[in-house]
């Protein structure tokens, strides 16, 4: 019974940009004497169908976009013998989806770290349960990945993840349902042992998989204080000393390595943390800026976030700090007009934000966006293709509307023209070039002007666009930086490096006014 984990893709670069770190640890999480799992990642290349054979075991991810794909691939294991098995996120909210469309045997939800061992040995047995629940598992729980299995030639940065779940509840982002608003942090020696691992292997770029990077903030430390409650204060210190206990071990690795996380806003307003980022050789986060006025940023729930020239500053603060910034901005939402487009990207490139992505608004499965669009569709649902719209994943992508819950004002045509527009600002040659200027060696600059053009090509080449010439060039294109880009990331392996001897921790508990910052949080305008 061979074992197959395949990560569903409809475009195949050669060479990608992630890891896609669920393969690794499901690697690791299945039994050593089955021996070790045959490792697919569709963003590389296709599968082969010829290694599927009957008897063998198939573990697919699904998520929203990549559901359809994964769907056909478990429909052909089905017929090749084997017995499919689907998890991920999008598993985790429709578990009943992949019974239907994948012809799956067996469906996981929630973490896999230890349900998937479990399952694989019911399966041997011939005992399988048709669903199983892995629940939230508590960070000590997460399996470090099994690095051994990848190819380190294919992907330019590899990741760790380090906490999961999110305590913000962001309109259009399902985090703070699927993995909780509860905060679980892996303990910071095994994210080292990890990172020493890969480091040793050659990897040099990682991109800490976090939710977010910054669990506790300095208003949540205030008003625990202000409220004299003890228990949570304690609790949220812990998860902050963690943090740091976990940046003073990143700083004391090779100085060559580079991390990249994603981290909301207010973390700007924390200079303590931002200092101990940089000192950890964190040098740039996916940060979500959503929207750019305060009527936008209501709309997505997220008004912790700041607007206009308080914006600015901020993403300004994280240059100060040594964070380059990845901006991420939603456009359709029902606050846009036509000039916020404008206003918006003429905002990123003040605010010298490094990289920007400006993403259409989805209606992803388990947020109250999507919730409240299903609500809205109910009674009259609209059809594409025969398959209702509130269920866009299954329609075939030719079809596939690009845009989906309708603007008051903008027709979705306009704003994905608009969006486009805005991408083909930011990623112009010249302000690439000006961009490139924060790199310290002209190869550098080379390979920033590489790497901004690959993300260009990669988003909104195959994603926004609807002119199938213009996809298709950007494809081949995408395949043929990405080589290049590659060589650039890569390092020489380390093998002599080691992981530092971990002393056991001590127990008891922590002193609350000697431990994290006393001052209150600064006031937002
Ligand atoms: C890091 C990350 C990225 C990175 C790296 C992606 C990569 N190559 O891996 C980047 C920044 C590139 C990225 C991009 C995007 N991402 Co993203 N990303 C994440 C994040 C924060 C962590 C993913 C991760 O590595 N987790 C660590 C692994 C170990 O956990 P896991 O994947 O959940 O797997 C566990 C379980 O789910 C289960 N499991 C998973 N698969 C399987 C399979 C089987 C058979 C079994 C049994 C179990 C099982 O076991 C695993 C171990 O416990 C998640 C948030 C999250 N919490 O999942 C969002 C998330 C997956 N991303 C999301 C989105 C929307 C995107 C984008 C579409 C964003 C955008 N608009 O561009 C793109 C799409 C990229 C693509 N084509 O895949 C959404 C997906 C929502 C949905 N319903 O599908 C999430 C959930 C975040 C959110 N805001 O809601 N992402
Ligand atoms: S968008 Fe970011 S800040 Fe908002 S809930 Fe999701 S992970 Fe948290």
């Amino acid at each position: 019974m061979a074992v197959h984990l395949i990560n569903p893709s409809d475009n195949s670069f050669g060479t990608a940009v992630i890891t896609p770190r669920w393969l690794f640890v499901l690697a690791a999480a299945t039994p050593a004497f089955m021996g070790d799992p045959i490792l697919v990642d569709e963003s590389l290349e296709q599968l082969d169908p010829d290694t599927i054979h009957s008897g063998d075991v198939v573990g697919i991810s699904v998520h929203t976009g990549n559901a359809l794909r994964g769907y056909a691939v478990g429909k052909m294991g089905h017929e090749r013998g084997a017995t499919v098995v689907y998890g991920g996120i999008h598993a985790t909210l429709f578990p009943e989806e992949p019974f239907e469309r994948g012809a799956a045997d067996v469906v996981m939800k929630g973490d896999g770290d230890v349900a998937w061992g479990k399952a694989l040995l019911d399966l041997q047995a011939g005992r399988a349960e048709r669903i199983y629940d892995g629940g939230k598992l508590e960070g000590a729980q997460f399996l470090s990945a099994r690095w051994d299995l990848m190819q380190t030639d294919k992907y330019m940065w590899a990741s760790v993840q380090t906490i999961r779940g999110c305590p913000k509840h962001c309109s259009f982002c399902s985090v703070w349902r699927t993995d909780g608003q509860k905060p679980r942090q892996r303990m910071f020696e095994s994210v080292i042992d990890e990172i020493v691992e890969l480091r040793r292997r050659g990897f040099r770029f990682i991109a800490l998989a976090d939710d977010n990077f910054y669990p506790v903030t300095l208003t949540d430390l205030r008003l625990a204080r202000e409220q004299k409650n003890l228990e949570r204060l304690e609790s949220l210190l812990q998860t902050r000393n963690e943090r740091f206990a976990l940046m003073a071990e990143l700083a004391k690795l090779p100085k060559d390595m580079v991390f990249f996380t994603q981290i909301t806003m207010e973390s700007a307003e924390d200079p303590e943390y931002l200092d101990a980022m940089r000192k950890a050789n964190i040098k740039g986060a996916l940060v979500g800026v959503e929207a750019v006025t305060p009527e936008g940023l209501k709309a997505v729930y997220k008004d912790f976030n700041c607007s206009g020239e308080r914006l600015v500053q901020q993403l300004q603060t994280f240059r100060k700090h040594g964070l380059h910034v990845l901006g991420s901005f939603i456009f359709g939402l029902p606050t846009d007009k036509p000039s916020t487009f404008g206003a918006t990207v003429e905002l990123a490139l003040r605010a010298g934000v490094t990289f920007a992505q400006f993403v259409m608004m989805t209606p992803f499965p388990g947020t109250v966006d999507f919730g409240r669009w299903e609500k809205e569709q109910s009674a009259n649902p609209e059809m594409v293709g025969g398959i209702p719209i509130t269920r866009y994943w299954l329609i075939p992508i030719a079809i596939r509307p690009k845009m989906f819950t309708p603007h008051p004002s903008m027709s979705s045509d306009e704003i994905r023209e608009r969006t486009e527009a805005v991408w083909d600002r930011f990623y112009e040659f010249g302000a690439i070039w000006k961009r490139s200027a924060c790199t310290p060696t002209i190869r550098a600059r080379i390979a920033f002007v590489l790497l901004s053009k690959l993300y260009r090509q990669m988003y909104a080449g195959t994603g926004i666009s609807t002119d199938s010439a213009r996809r298709k060039k950007a494809k081949r294109s995408a395949r043929w930086i990405a080589r290049q880009a590659r060589k650039v990331f890569q390092a020489k392996p380390m093998p002599e490096l080691k992981s530092p001897v971990w002393e056991p921790r001590p127990k008891g508990r922590i002193n609350l006014t000697q431990i994290g910052p006393q001052t209150p949080a600064q006031p937002r305008s």
